[in-house]
């Protein structure tokens, strides 16, 4: 599209340097900006317009060649990989990246781009001495690890920062030191969870919850028709040490004799969870008039796989012991582990109540935030979605 003139004669000058019919050898300079690179050449020539004979150039033999001189060229390289230990060095064991798409901005501002292959190397080859720029493009999925960590031979660290390295490349210089380490980012899933309270649910308190704003460690909820109540909680990412609100449930046992009264929760899909070990739900419970003082009064609260038809006692408390640790009318914050072969899977729970025969005061549980959360310990070797 754009050329660039390096020779030029006139006919007069032709005439005089090779005659007519001359044979001769010209060596012309290939410019620096076409050395080390593709390029094409054009030959024109131009007859004025009073002048009828013939021009011929006929050309049989081009050499391109180099000078003695010619600059050593070196190379910038060499790896992305993933740091599964997150401490910022290339482990044993820990893999390279492949296609990670890595950019080289060379000293006059032209810029190279290269794609790691598939145990992750790379590297950008044919260098003159100068100052570059070598940027990578962090891996979808992916977050940078340690950037340069203390300690840790330039051999085996990572060295972008934000993303971009700058590297003082010698003559002839071949630098593998140039790479970038990665860790797994958390996963993203979040989870809409949409919940209907059973009608005249407001009846069960002594202070009606209809407009009632209620705040769980995901977001808000409002109950919002006095005969049912809708919330909608969409879950925070499921990552280590995070927790989130999933579903209200409430409660209610009354009269004397009234044998096990059930509430059931929607399945708990914990199908994805980042970091399955040790999760735990917690509950916030108010009680109400639990004066019951006869131990066959009391709460459970089973898990089942999502079914629910094998249920497993996970906590259990007789009247006595609730009014004992919690009072009446009280407001607590109770924790139970999810059993293990509920872990990352589907469950349901259930809270059941009886009441004893000679008693007949209510009995009423109310639960508004149940947080499933991971431990700050959790691995960091989990993988994403
Ligand atoms: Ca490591
Ligand atoms: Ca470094
Ligand atoms: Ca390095
Ligand atoms: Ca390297």
């Amino acid at each position: 599209a754009t050329w660039t003139e390096v020779w030029s004669r006139t006919s007069g000058q032709l005439w005089a340097a090779y005659g007519a019919n001359g044979k001769t050898g010209i060596a012309i300079p290939v410019p620096t900006q076409y050395q080390n690179a593709n390029f094409r050449y054009r030959i024109r020539g131009e007859m004025a317009s009073g002048d009828y004979n013939n021009f011929y150039v006929f050309i049989d033999d081009i050499l391109i060649t180099s000078p003695t001189s010619c600059p050593q060229l070196g190379a910038i390289g060499d790896y992305v990989w993933k740091d599964i230990n997150s401490n910022g060095k290339q482990d044993a064991g820990e893999p390279g990246i492949a296609g990670v798409t890595v950019k080289l901005t060379l000293p006059n501002a032209t810029v190279q781009t290269k794609t790691t292959d598939g145990n992750g190397y790379y590297l950008f080859t044919g260098l003159p001495a100068g100052a570059y720029t070598v940027t990578f493009t962090t891996p979808t999925g992916y977050v940078p690890t340690v950037s340069n960590a203390a300690g840790v031979d330039d051999a085996l660290d990572s060295d972008p920062v934000n993303g971009v390295v700058a590297v003082n490349l010698g003559a002839g210089e071949v630098n593998k030191t140039i790479d970038a380490g990665y860790k797994v980012q958390a996963c993203t899933n979040t989870v809409n969870h949409t919940e209907t309270f059973p009608n005249k649910f407001n009846t069960y308190f002594t202070t009606s919850l209809y407009n009632k704003t209620f705040t769980g460690s995901s977001g808000t909820w409002t109950v919002n028709s006095n005969a049912k109540a809708t919330m909608v909680v969409t879950t925070p990412y499921y990552s280590p040490s995070t927790s989130y609100a999933l579903k209200v449930v409430n409660y209610k046992t009354t009269g004397c004799g009234s044998g096990w009264t059930k509430a059931v929760s929607p399945k708990v899909d914990l199908s994805n969870p980042c970091c399955p070990s040790e999760l735990k739900m917690n509950f916030t419970l108010w009680t109400y008039k639990v004066v019951c003082n006869d131990s066959k009064a009391k709460l459970e609260i089973d898990f089942s796989r999502d079914n629910g038809a094998t249920w497993t006692e996970v906590w259990s408390r007789s009247s006595g012991q609730l009014y004992y640790y919690y009072g009446a009318n009280n407001k607590v914050y109770i924790s139970i582990p999810v059993p293990v072969a509920y872990q990352n899977a589907n469950f349901r729970y259930r809270i059941r109540g009886e009441m004893a025969s000679e008693d007949c005061n209510n009995f009423y549980v109310f639960i508004d935030d149940i947080r499933i959360g991971s431990p700050a310990s959790c691995s960091s070797s989990y993988t994403s979605a």
